[in-house]
């Protein structure tokens, strides 16, 4: 098979194959305790990205521990949706509790915020705390470096989950030890354990520093609880959207993309788990899935997901070019080391479900732009193979 030409593809480095040393944590753990110190009785603010996932929800639950040894009362929140069915199950099997912000929420009772798994440009909580005159005291993430905060303490490591950095900050010995007769850190180390499991693929993509982590979580982990949010099934929503996108898909050498025509907001991790799942296939080493997200409120969005076993491949600059950026330069996509996503409002030409052939060719649009830009900036724009959003279409050839 041919591989897609990649020249415009920006190729990272492999360090974070490397075991990135213990010294580290101690470092970033004992810059932190020192940030920590002094403020007790404040009430700081982690905001996780809008659609959590396991890794951002454990690392909440990390920071609120750590912040509780220093008097700091924490509260987790998110300013989207908890959808995909084993990120509600996390939430519901160990009770835990985030808060959706509201319009109308009175942020400027934090006297700080902090971003964990992210860096401010994957919720719409960061504009929102700027405004409140919300300060922001930590990022801790590994993603790709981010300029949009000026935090006072900043932990970016090409890792491969935020867990494993929690981790090693209470493998470090700067902060309270974890108890596993402490119910609050069986809840927190099971999470942490869910979070890089998730992040890794089932430690496929784990590296030195995850099994490290692990090694040290497995002591504190409740096993049953871990096996029941693991084994969580997939909804009728996200089967209807793998078919779709099995139907739709085309191969452009090593590349996958397909788009999967409508998709319930409810159903919107169905996207990326039909991505997961595409990636699969023999010959296939990157995925692209989009499809159009309605709400019950009428606003629509294109959502998609990239996935991709290469590790060189570039995925934040790739999304980046690819799709470019709105009216004030906030990129459509980003991501990380084999994973990456995107939104594009719909705005002006949302809604209109009455009508078929209106939808019909609003999905063709959406479908056939995107699709020709990934494949610009793939550096394939002549593959011009579109496919039929039907599950019976057969599917399209290679263009030579
Ligand atoms: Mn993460």
């Amino acid at each position: 098979m041919t591989e897609p030409h990649v020249a415009t593809l920006s190729w990272t480095g492999v360090e974070r194959r490397r075991g990135r040393g213990a010294g580290q944590d101690v470092e970033k753990a004992k810059e932190l305790a020192g940030i920590l110190t002094g403020r007790s009785g404040e009430r700081h603010v982690v905001a996780i990205q809008d659609f959590p996932d396991p890794d951002a929800i454990s690392s909440g639950l990390a920071y609120r521990e750590i912040a509780r040894q220093f008097g700091v009362e924490v509260d987790i929140m998110y300013d989207g949706q908890i959808s995909h069915p084993e990120n509600l199950a996390l939430v519901n099997l160990l009770n835990l509790h985030l808060i959706q912000f509201t319009e109308g929420m009175q942020l400027n009772r934090y006297h700080a915020a902090v971003f964990v798994d992210n860096q401010g440009t994957t919720t719409h909580l960061a504009p929102r705390l700027r405004e409140a005159g919300v300060a922001t005291l930590a990022v801790i993430d590994h993603h790709d470096t981010q300029e949009l905060l000026d935090p006072l303490f900043r932990d970016i490591r090409p890792v491969a989950a935020a867990a494993t950095l929690f981790a090693g900050y209470f493998q470090s010995g700067q902060f309270v030890e974890m108890n596993a007769a402490n119910p609050r850190h069986v809840q927190m180390a099971t999470a942490l354990m869910h979070g890089i499991h998730s992040e890794t693929d089932g430690f496929v993509y784990a590296a030195e520093p995850e099994y490290r982590a692990a090694a040290y979580l497995s002591h504190f982990v409740d096993g049953e609880l871990l096996e029941r949010v693991l084994c969580v099934e997939k909804s009728h929503g996200t089967m209807a959207a793998i078919q779709g996108a099995l139907g739709a898909r085309t191969l452009h050498g090593g590349l996958s993309i397909a788009g999967a025509g409508y998709v319930r907001w409810a159903d919107r991790d169905a996207i990326p788990q039909a991505a997961d799942f595409l990636l699969t296939e023999e010959d296939v080493h990157t995925v692209v899935i989009y499809g159009i997200l309605t709400g019950e409120d009428g606003r629509e969005v294109v959502s998609g997901s990239l996935r991709t076993n290469k590790a060189t491949l570039g995925v934040d600059a790739f999304l980046k070019e690819a799709l470019g950026t709105d009216v004030q330069g906030r990129p459509y996509g980003g991501g990380r080391s084999r994973a990456g996503g995107f939104e594009i409002p719909i705005r002006f030409l949302a809604g209109g479900e009455e009508d078929p052939d209106t939808r019909s060719m609003k999905w063709k649009l959406y479908d056939r732009q995107i699709r020709r830009k990934l494949l610009e900036a793939a550096g394939l724009a002549g593959d011009t193979a579109v496919a039929e959003p039907s599950p019976f279409s057969p599917l399209p050839t290679e263009a030579p």
